[in-house]
């Protein structure tokens, strides 16, 4: 008999999704939170005792355990039994210290590796199941979305398999793939899926819009963290509130029903794994999360709770434009205004409320993100920008026709 123990996920469900494929009625499949997974296996290992059962093998994929279990996992090998753990996470790279793991974060082409995308290469390898293009279509979905490749590449059909994951029950997910897998030359969706995808889509985007007029921006350590508070749509919401905030480091998605945070981020010079470990948590460099603890609930809830949220850059200005050669307006807290202007030099200034401040940036994207990341600024509107310009006109033109009667009474002062 087999035993698959995978993640409750896209990537892990797709492991089970193979497994039955491969196996039929000969494998058992289980699937499990991040922090379930060690009581399944220690079940499993009270339950089975190696001499009764040499065949039993354990497949455990998407997940690792813990250090205790996996020192038993290692006596369990040690003792015949048979037991592998297939897993792609960064963090677990030391289970391929064991003969009984192997964890790449990477295929042999270069190619980001999930754990459907190994367990299918595994299968093959081990003749459990042949290749075909149904399978090659649908296992390379699971990878690109699990990867977050499929946002580099727009690969829309990967992200939309994962909404389908999370839209029907997981066991009618499941057939319906394991079916379509085993009936068709090829994988797509079909008319009713296809229908219900489109209708979500609509209900994302309302979603994410409101969504992000709650972005609270704030400085975590030596991050400028987005916060955001939500319990579904974590990816969307990352992608769309990253994708338009360039200047954060990362965006971080509290859900406090289930307390926990997930942390996302677009950037390569930031790795939200290693934030993720601060706390006790971990993942992909772009992708990972922990559990709401006290620090966590202090950092990220509490403090900032008093914060106001992010205004949004206008986006229908016709005059205030980012980076135009006559400027543009920000607004900050406080009724700040800051203006970001060319200098003779090339180089990018600004001032805030009206007084020059001290720095000078090669580019406009540099000197915004600074004022964005410093002063929490936003761009502001067209009739904001235009009574700044008609102020000036005024003062200039004062100046020129007659003295300013300020500028007088000082002369005028013993
Ligand atoms: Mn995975």
């Amino acid at each position: 008999m087999y035993y698959v123990y995978s993640h409750n996920d896209l990537d892990g469900v797709s492991c089970g999704i193979l497994a039955k494929y491969a196996f039929g009625d000969e494998v058992e499949v289980r699937y499990n939170s991040i922090g379930s997974l060690n009581i399944q296996v220690e079940k499993y290992l009270n339950r089975v005792p190696v001499q009764g059962n040499p065949d039993d093998l354990l497949l455990i994929t998407d997940l690792s355990v813990n250090s205790d279990i996996e020192k038993r996992m290692d006596l369990h090998v040690r003792n015949g039994g048979r037991a592998y753990l297939i897993d792609h996470h960064k963090t677990a790279l030391h289970f391929n210290d064991y003969e009984w793991a192997q964890v790449h974060v990477q295929h042999h082409d270069g190619k980001l590796a999930s754990a459907t995308s190994l367990l299918y290469e595994y299968l093959i390898h081990h003749q459990h199941l042949e290749p075909n293009a149904a399978l090659d279509q649908y296992v390379e979905w699971v990878r690109l979305y699990d990867t977050w490749e499929w946002e580099i590449h727009n690969e829309t059909q990967a992200k939309r398999l994962n909404d389908l994951f999370y839209m029907i029950s997981l066991d009618d997910f499941e057939s319906r793939m394991i079916e379509r897998l085993k009936s068709s030359d090829s994988f797509s969706f079909d008319e009713f899926e296809e229908k219900i995808l489109d209708m979500e889509e609509d209900k994302i985007e309302r979603y994410i819009r409101r969504k992000r007029r709650e972005l609270i921006q704030t400085f975590i350590g030596e991050e400028c963290v987005g916060i955001v508070y939500a319990e579904s749509y974590h990816s969307e919401l990352a992608s769309e509130l990253g994708g338009s905030n360039p200047h954060l480091d990362y965006i971080a998605i509290l859900n406090m029903g289930g307390r926990k945070m997930s942390l996302r981020t677009i950037h390569d010079h930031i790795d939200v794994s290693a934030i993720a470990m601060r706390y006790g948590g971990g993942g992909h460099a772009k992708a990972s999360g922990c559990t709401m603890g006290e620090e966590v609930y202090r950092l990220f809830a509490a403090e900032p709770f008093e914060l106001d949220p992010l205004p949004m850059d206008a986006m229908k200005n016709q005059f205030n434009i980012k980076g135009s050669a006559n400027g543009a307006l920000y607004e900050a807290g406080g009724d700040a205004t800051l203006f970001l202007f060319r200098c003779p030099s090339g180089d990018w200034a600004a001032e805030w409320n009206g007084e020059r401040l001290p720095f000078q940036f090669p580019s406009f994207e540099d000197a915004e993100r600074h004022i964005k990341r410093q002063y929490g600024a936003w761009l502001a509107r067209d009739e904001a920008y235009v009574s700044l310009l008609s102020d000036h006109l005024k003062r200039s033109r004062n100046r020129g026709l007659a003295p300013d009667h300020d500028e007088e009474k000082i002369i005028e002062e013993p």
